[in-house]
């Protein structure tokens, strides 16, 4: 049996692949009123196909709870959030699992830590807590929202272990959900290849919103400049935007700034342009409004609220952050509309209707490349449209 600790979006998720590929599973969360959700037969995210997997796993005896279970098998999956001003992990909620595990396990159980952490963690903060005989594994999740269910079965992985028999246990459970390659090797290898894939990908996008800015400073179009380098067989940028959210992207490359902030001088300084990406659509908006004469800041809409398209999850969005440089400088916050998330106490200044937000601005800035705007576009005409995911070809749209 294996008892997932910590339900959330990674938790979660891998606890119903394993129980719907046979293996007994309980969850567990201290979060009462999220088991009680799951208890009651919902799931407590939006992602694409996990309501099936859901029922799948419950056909097949999955259970909830907030209590810790006897076995030999843990998975830990709670957040690692990091500070924001030191930029370290705070490996806080790992470290309390664990503990809370260890008072329940047996001598020679695995303790897997799927979290995301940076490297020299386990060591640094697991290790020293350990007062049994028992192993350690790191198996970092590489799974994306908005593809999770497709991802946790066809995307390869890795195990870290302090000993190949260790690794080969860890990943026979793995294996019946996981059809790709899972790599065995050492903690430390398998925390830093986590960060470090994240790291690349947060690099790859500092690069194209910096090509972005240099386009606009002298009026080249940077999606056609990206889409002719792109056809090069050995060059694959990614693509400028509003900037840069979610829980890992953002967030994990600034690990490895914190840890080494003299050797990590490309990372840090991707990462400042990332952060700083929503300003300059800011800049953008105020420069098309200038060009409109457009006077009314409220006159303006944000579309999109989530840090991506087609998901619930608005953890570090660039559509916060933007509203929050706006509140750091006393303006009044633009309006917003998102079909994913209503949340009015999280932002307060949105308009629920899709319609009604229309009549409401005369500008509006495609934060978001949800598939509803996609399917909507032609509800844009007459409005001035600053796209910063160069999505909708209408004549006269803006770009960033
Ligand atoms: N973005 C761009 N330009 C792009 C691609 C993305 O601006 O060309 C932005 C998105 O709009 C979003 C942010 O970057 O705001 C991050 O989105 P994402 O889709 O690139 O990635 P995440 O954060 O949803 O998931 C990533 C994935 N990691 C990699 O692709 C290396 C996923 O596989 C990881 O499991 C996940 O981080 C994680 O949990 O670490």
């Amino acid at each position: 049996m294996i008892n997932v600790i910590g339900l959330g979006y990674i938790g979660l998720p891998t606890a119903l692949m394993l129980a719907s590929h046979g293996v007994e599973v309980i969850g567990t969360d201290y979060n009462k009123e999220l088991v009680a959700t799951l208890n009651s037969g919902k799931t407590t995210f939006k992602e694409k196909g996990l309501d099936e997997l859901f029922h799948a796993a419950l056909a097949k005896g999955i259970k909830f709870t907030t209590k810790y279970q006897q076995t030999d098998m843990y998975i830990v999956s709670v957040p690692t959030p990091y500070d924001k001003f030191s930029k370290n992990v705070d490996a806080s909620y790992v470290v309390a699992a664990v503990k809370d595990v260890l008072k329940v396990c047996p001598k020679g159980a695995t303790i897997v830590v799927e979290s995301t952490i940076s490297p020299g963690t386990i060591d640094k903060y697991v290790r020293p807590i350990i007062d049994k005989d028992i192993n350690l594994a790191h198996a970092p999740e590489r799974i994306i929202p908005g593809n999770m269910v497709h991802e946790l079965i066809h995307n390869n992985r890795t195990i870290g272990a302090d000993s190949r028999e260790v690794g080969e246990k860890v990943k026979q459970y793995y294996s019946t959900f996981c059809q790709e390659e899972i790599v065995v090797t050492d903690i430390r290898t398998a925390e830093m290849t986590k960060v470090v894939e994240n790291t690349y990908r947060a690099v790859n996008i500092a690069f194209a919103n910096e090509l972005s800015r240099i386009c606009r400073h002298d009026n080249m179009d940077v999606y056609e400049i990206i889409r002719i380098c792109n056809m090069h067989p050995r060059v694959n940028i990614l693509q400028p935007g509003p900037g840069v959210g979610g829980h890992c992207i953002s967030v994990d490359p600034w690990f490895l700034v914190g840890d080494y902030p003299q050797l990590a001088k490309v990372i840090d300084e991707s990462m400042k342009t990332n952060d700083s990406q929503p300003v300059f659509v800011l800049e953008r908006i105020y420069e098309i409004m200038k060009e409109n004469n457009i006077v009314d800041s409220q006159r303006i809409g944000l579309y999109g609220i989530t840090y991506k398209e087609n998901v619930d999850d608005v953890r570090e969005s660039p559509t916060l952050q933007l509203l929050d440089i706006q509140k750091r400088h006393l303006a009044q916050p633009l309006k917003t509309f998102d079909p994913f998330f209503t949340d009015k106490a999280i932002v307060p200044n949105q308009v629920l209707d899709f319609d009604q937000f229309l009549k409401e601005v005369d500008m509006v800035v495609i934060m978001v490349k949800h598939d509803h705007i996609k399917q909507n576009f032609d509800k844009l005409k007459g409005k001035v449209v600053l796209d910063c995911h160069n999505v909708c070809k209408m004549e006269g749209v803006y770009h960033i």
